[in-house]
C-alpha cells in the first residue's frame, strides 16, 4: 500500500543542515553534547518542527521526546527516531537522520492525506552518546526500565556536572512517566558508521542487532617526582601504566581477531606537567564484541594484564563501570520486513550487526525493534568528516516510510506482539 509515495529528500536536506548549524564546529561538524546549551538548542528546534506538524508532544522525566501522530485506531504506537545529542567532534548525520527522518516521513504523509491504522511516533532520546553523563542510549535506558530516573539524575558527568542539574538548567525535566509507554514497534533509521556498506557497494543495511559493550574509567595512582632527579629504578609512574594498558588493550584486540574491538579514548594525567613524573592517570577503555562470552573474556584477560603492569611499576589501579551492554538480538520479522522493502524500492540491501551503540538496543528490550543503515562514506563517523550523500539519505529514509506502513497498518508482527500484551 502507498508503494509509490516518496519522502521529500530537498526538506530532509534543508532540516538536517540547519540542524547541523546548531553547535557547529565550523569544519562541517557539530557539538552539541548532551544538556549542553547547544542540545537545548537544537532540542527546541526539534520540538518546532514536531509543533508545526501537529504532533501531540509528550516530555518524559529525563528529557526523552516523543511526538505522536494519531492513527485511525487506539493503542501503542509504531516509534521511529532516534537522538540529536552528538560527541564533541561530531558529523551532522549520526543519530540526527534518524529523527529527522521520521519527521519527513510524517510530513510526506499528512501531505498525501494519509492516516494510519496505528499512531506513529517519533522520538528522540536523551544522552545518547554517554560522551558527557555515561553510560551511553542513557534516555532510551531509563524510558524501557533500566535505569531508575532518580539514580540517572545523579549521574555526575566527566566535566562535574549532575545530570538531573543539567536537565532542569535547559529546561527538559518533563512530566510523562519513566519507563515509557511500550511502543507496538520501533524502528530506526541510523548511518552505519562504519565501512561494510560502503566496501559491498550496498545502499541499505537491515542491521541484525547490536554488539556488547563494556566501557570503564581506570584510576592509575602513582608517586609524583622530579623528571630530572628520579633514577629511572625509583620510579613509580601511572603515565607509563597508562601508555602500557592502551598498548596491551590494542594486541588484545587484535590478538583476539574477528569482531573484538579495544579503544582508549580519553587519557589525562595529573598535574600533566612537561617536567613533573604523573601521580595520577585517569583512562577510560572501551570494549565491543558481538559475542558476550567473548567480550567478558577479553574484560578479564585486559584485568589480568593491567593488575601485572601495575605491579611491575608499584601503581596502584581501580576502575569504575560507566557502561555494560549485553549484545542484542533484533526482532526477525522487522529485520525481514527492512531486507523486503529495500527490496521492493530496488535497492540493494546486505544484513549486519551494528558496531555501535543505539537507542534501539534499548527499545528492543520492550518491543519489536530494527533498524536501518545507510553507508557512511569511508566509514567514518565522530568526526566531523562523517557524511553520506544525498541518495541514500533519500533511499534510507523511503525505506523508513514503507516499513513504517507495513507495521503501522498490517499485522505483520502478528501474534508476536499480542503475546507480549501490547494490543495491536
Ligand atoms: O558509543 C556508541 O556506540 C554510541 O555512539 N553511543
Ligand atoms: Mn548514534
Ligand atoms: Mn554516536
Amino acid at each position: 500500500m502507498h508503494q509509490d509515495l516518496q519522502i521529500d529528500i530537498g526538506r530532509l536536506a534543508a532540516r538536517l543542515s540547519e540542524l547541523g548549524a546548531i553547535g557547529s564546529t565550523g569544519d562541517g561538524g557539530c557539538a552539541r553534547l548532551a544538556l549542553t546549551d547547544e542540545d537545548r538548542a537544537g532540542r527546541d528546534l526539534v520540538v518546532t518542527w514536531m509543533a508545526d506538524l501537529g504532533l501531540d508532544i509528550s516530555i518524559d522525566e529525563i528529557g526523552n521526546v516523543v511526538a505522536t501522530r494519531p492513527g485511525l485506531s487506539e493503542g501503542p504506537p509504531v516509534m521511529c527516531g532516534s537522538h540529536i545529542d552528538t560527541v564533541a567532534t561530531g558529523g551532522i548525520y549520526d543519530g540526527n537522520l534518524g529523527v529527522l527522518a521520521g519527521l519527513e516521513v510524517i510530513e510526506t504523509l499528512s501531505r498525501a492525506g494519509v492516516t494510519t491504522r496505528r499512531p506513529l511516533a517519533v522520538a528522540f532520546f536523551t544522552d545518547e552518546e554517554g560522551a558527557r553523563f555515561s553510560p551511553d542510549m542513557l534516555g532510551s535506558l531509563v524510558y524501557c526500565g533500566g535505569l531508575g530516573v532518580e539514580e540517572a539524575r545523579d549521574i555526575v558527568a566527566s566535566d562535574g556536572a549532575r545530570l538531573g542539574d543539567e536537565l532542569a538548567r535547559i529546561g527538559y525535566v518533563g512530566s510523562a512517566p519513566c519507563p515509557g509507554l511500550a511502543p507496538y514497534a520501533y524502528v530506526e533509521l541510523h548511518i552505519e558508521q562504519g565501512p561494510v556498506l560502503e566496501a559491498h557497494g550496498e545502499d541499505i543495511g537491515a542491521v541484525t542487532g547490536v554488539q556488547g559493550i563494556s566501557w570503564q574509567e581506570l584510576t592509575l595512582v602513582g608517586q609524583s617526582n622530579h623528571a630530572g632527579t628520579t633514577p629511572m629504578s625509583y620510579r613509580h609512574d601511572p603515565g607509563l601504566v597508562a601508555a602500557e594498558i592502551a598498548v596491551q588493550a590494542r594486541r588484545l584486540a587484535v590478538g583476539m581477531g574477528a569482531d573484538q574491538v579495544a579503544t582508549v579514548g580519553r587519557l589525562e594525567l595529573v598535574p600533566n606537567l612537561v617536567n613533573v613524573v604523573a601521580a595520577k592517570a585517569s583512562m577510560t577503555v572501551d570494549l565491543r564484541n558481538t559475542d558476550e562470552e567473548l567480550l567478558a573474556e577479553a574484560e578479564a584477560k585486559l584485568a589480568e594484564e593491567i593488575d601485572e603492569i601495575c605491579r611491575r611499576e608499584g601503581v596502584s589501579w581501580s576502575t569504575r563501570r560507566l557502561a555494560r551492554f549485553a549484545p542484542v538480538e533484533f526482532d526477525p520479522t522487522v529485520v525481514s520486513l527492512v531486507e523486503a522493502k529495500a527490496l521492493g524500492l530496488g535497492l540493494s540491501v546486505r544484513r549486519l550487526a551494528s558496531g555501535a551503540g543505539h537507542d534501539a538496543q534499548m527499545l528492543a528490550r520492550m518491543c519489536p525493534a530494527g533498524m536501518i543503515f545507510v553507508p557512511s562514506v569511508g566509514g567514518i563517523s565522530h568526526n566531523p568528516k562523517e557524511f553520506t550523500d544525498t541518495g541514500h539519505l533519500e533511499a534510507g529514509a523511503n525505506v523508513l516510510l514503507q516499513v513504517l506502513l507495513d507495521l503501522a497498518d498490517t499485522d505483520v508482527l502478528g501474534s508476536q506482539v499480542e503475546a507480549v500484551g501490547v494490543e495491536g
